[in-house]
This record gives structure tokens, C-alpha cells and sequence, in this order.
């Protein structure tokens, strides 16, 4: 029988990977979109035509029942939220919304569909916020230091609430910080890595930038979906930490990415307060021994290769874009006499 699996989030970074994945694994994959004035799927064209797509939001119960009941999955992964920590303090009450109390929303419309889904909590390791230990694993304590951090730990512990509840297979995994090529721009990796392509195309001149001391545990997205599945594929339900155990700072971060194209970053980031966050998260570094054991996985890509990927990547997409650009130009109405213009 294939499998069937209902992904929220499916057009972002994480959702992207993981249909594909599912995909590969022979799953009927649906997804859930959100309607907005221009549905973004960028990330999943390669994809759109061997995929089911579904309208919901995390905001609204009946959508979510609906979409479990045409959907009817084996397995439920939970990955959309407002996910951006940095806008989470100018709109809380939407994080909470959203990126909480959304988890609810969605474990209830498994649990009135009366359906026997396996369920994946996209939890984070922000809900450690100012840890009281290094490293962290799955019994440090939470303490969240931002309304994003805050709504994630409502949605940890709503997801083991229903797992004793109701018995229902509920795992939540508390990936620390991954990045690829397919990172949202805001987030301060690919805001490097594309502000590292810009200036090497001569498009800009200095990438301006918050905190350089603060410390994360960068992993690569396409190592962590294969962690979601795995959790999903165990005999009893669990909860895991998924990280690469390694921490660096965002100033190194800069210093490779510059490298990578040739470039010294001394010479182009200039600190912008407007960046700094009103609380941050000074350091982050995850010990994921559990999963490694239990799950049997480990990451495959370094530290090095994801800022170097991404630089690349990056360098790529912009000189296809300028690339069609001239293109565009050379065939424009307008150049090439069709079109006249006074
Ligand atoms: P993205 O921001 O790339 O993707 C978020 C997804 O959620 C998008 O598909 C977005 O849709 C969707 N979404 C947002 N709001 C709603 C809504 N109201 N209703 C339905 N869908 C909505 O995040 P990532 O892929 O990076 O992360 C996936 C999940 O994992 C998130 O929950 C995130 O908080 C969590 N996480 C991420 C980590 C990371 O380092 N990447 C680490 C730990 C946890 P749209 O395209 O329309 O905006
Ligand atoms: P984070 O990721 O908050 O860890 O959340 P982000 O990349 O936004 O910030 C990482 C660190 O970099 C510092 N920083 C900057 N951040 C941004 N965005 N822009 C800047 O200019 C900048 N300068 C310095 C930040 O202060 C922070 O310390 C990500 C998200 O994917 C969450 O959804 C996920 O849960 C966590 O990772 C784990």
C-alpha cells in the first residue's frame, strides 16, 4: 500500500526537501498551501505536477479538518509557522497564533477525523534560548527568548500533551538551526551568502549585519528531513534533538563565506543595530547522541561545505538572472524596433 503523507509548510526550505524525499520514497505526498495574492512555490516547481496540493492555514481549524479528511495520511508532518524569529516581536500575537497554537489546531483535526496518523512537530532548539547547559539535549530545560521561541515550546509541549493523552504517535524533533541554498533571505546565513554574491557581481558594496558573536549549530536542511522521517519510522513515539554538535559564530560564518569567493569580509560588513534583537540567544550547540543511536543518523554535510554551497549557489543564481536580463533586453519590443516608443 503507498503510503500517504500531509506536509504544512511544503514551500518553504524544509518542506521542499522533505517532499522530495517522501517522493523518492514512493509516498503520495500532499501539501498544504495558505492563500496569499501570490501563492510562493517557487521551491517546490521542480515538483508541482507529482504532488497534491491543499488550501489551509495554521490560523484556521475548519481548513485543517479538511484537509486531513481528503488527505487521509499515514504520516503528518507539522512545518509551517511564522518561522522568522526576528518578525516575531513585531507581530507576537500572529506567532502564537500560528506557530502555537496552530500545533493544536492540527492534532485536533487528526483526532475528530478520527484518524490514525503518525504526527512530526517542527520543534526548535530556540526553545532552549539562554541555556543553562552546553550542550544541549532533550532534558536541558526551555527558556525561550523571543515570542517565537515562546509559541515553539506551547507547540513542544501541546504535541506530548496529545501523545499521553491520547496515545496518539506524536514525535517532535528539536532540530537546531539548518540552512541550503534554499534558505529564506532573512535569515542571516543566505542574507550572507547572497550578500557575498552581490558583491562579487559588483552589485553592492557592504552587507551590513546584527549580532557577529552570536553562536548557532549550523546543520544542512536535506541531512535534517531525513531525521524528520526517520522519527516517524520508529516503534514507539519519541522525542529527539537533531543538531551537528558543532558552534560557530556569525562572524565566521562571514569569514568563510568571503573566502569562498575570494573575497576579505573585514572589508564589507558593517554592524547595523537595527539588526540586534531585543533578546537574543547568545549560543547554541546541540548534542544529538540520541537520535544518533536511536535513529541511526548522523550529518553528512560540513560546516564548510553548507557556506560554501550556499556561496555558491548564490553566485550561480545571480549571474542566470543577469544572464537573462541581457536577454530579455536584446529581444525587448523597444530595442529591437517593434515597439515604438515617443
Ligand atoms: P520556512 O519559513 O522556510 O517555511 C515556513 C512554511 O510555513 C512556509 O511554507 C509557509 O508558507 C508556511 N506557513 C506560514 N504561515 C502559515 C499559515 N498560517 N498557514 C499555513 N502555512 C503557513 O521555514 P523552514 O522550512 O526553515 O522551517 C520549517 C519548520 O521548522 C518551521 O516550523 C520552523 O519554525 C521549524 N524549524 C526550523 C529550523 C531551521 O533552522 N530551518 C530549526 C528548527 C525548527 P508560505 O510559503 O506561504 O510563507
Ligand atoms: P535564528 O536564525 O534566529 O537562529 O532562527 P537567524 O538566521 O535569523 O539568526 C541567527 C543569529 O544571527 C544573528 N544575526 C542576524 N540574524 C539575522 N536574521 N539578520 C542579521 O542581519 C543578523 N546579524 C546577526 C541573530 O541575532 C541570531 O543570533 C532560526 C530559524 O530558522 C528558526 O525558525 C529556527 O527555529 C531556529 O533557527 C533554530
Amino acid at each position: 500500500m503507498t503510503k500517504r503523507a500531509l506536509i504544512t509548510g511544503i514551500t518553504g526550505q524544509d518542506g521542499s526537501y522533505l517532499a522530495e524525499l517522501l517522493l523518492k520514497k514512493g509516498y503520495d505526498v500532499y501539501g498544504l498551501v495558505r492563500r496569499t495574492s501570490n501563492i510562493n512555490t517557487s521551491r517546490i516547481e521542480n515538483i508541482l505536477d507529482k504532488i497534491n496540493l491543499i488550501q489551509g492555514d495554521m490560523a484556521d481549524q475548519s481548513s485543517l479538518i479538511s484537509a486531513v479528511k481528503q488527505s487521509q495520511p499515514d504520516e503528518v508532518y507539522n512545518l509551517a509557522a511564522q518561522s522568522f524569529v526576528g518578525s516575531s516581536w513585531s507581530q507576537p500575537i500572529f506567532t502564537g497564533d500560528v506557530t502555537g497554537l496552530g500545533v493544536a489546531r492540527l492534532l485536533e483535526a487528526i483526532r475528530v477525523n478520527e484518524l490514525n496518523a503518525k504526527f512530526y512537530q517542527a520543534s526548535s532548539s530556540e526553545m532552549f534560548g539562554k541555556a543553562v547547559e552546553t550542550p544541549q539535549n532533550e532534558k536541558t530545560p526551555f527558556h525561550p527568548r523571543s515570542p517565537y521561541g515562546v509559541a515553539k515550546v506551547y507547540g513542544h509541549w501541546i504535541a506530548v500533551n496529545y501523545r499521553e493523552s491520547y496515545g496518539m504517535f506524536v514525535c517532535s524533533g528539536i532540530l537546531f538551526n539548518h540552512e541550503s541554498p534554499r534558505r529564506g533571505m532573512e535569515f542571516v546565513t543566505r542574507k550572507i551568502s547572497n550578500g557575498v554574491a552581490r558583491i562579487y557581481h559588483g552589485l553592492d558594496s557592504e552587507l551590513r549585519l546584527g549580532n557577529l558573536d552570536a553562536k548557532r549549530d549550523w546543520g544542512y536542511a536535506g541531512d535534517y528531513v531525513e531525521a524528520m522521517w526517520l522519527m516517524l519510522q520508529q516503534k514507539t513515539p519519541d522525542d529527539y534533538v537533531i543538531a551537528t554538535g558543532e558552534t560557530h559564530t556569525v562572524r565566521e560564518f562571514c569569514e568563510i563565506a568571503f573566502e569562498a569567493a575570494g573575497l576579505d569580509w573585514k572589508k564589507y560588513v558593517k554592524i547595523d543595530p537595527r539588526f540586534l534583537r531585543p533578546a537574543e540567544v547568545e549560543l547554541l550547540m546541540g548534542d544529538s547522541s540520541k537520535a544518533r543511536k536511536a535513529l541511526k543518523w548522523k550529518p553528512r554535510v560540513s560546516f564548510k561545505e553548507l557556506v560554501r554551497m550556499m556561496v555558491q549557489s548564490d553566485i550561480d543564481l545571480l549571474a542566470r538572472e543577469s544572464r537573462q536580463k541581457a536577454v530579455a533586453q536584446d529581444y525587448s519590443p523597444v530595442k529591437s524596433g517593434r515597439l515604438k516608443v515617443n
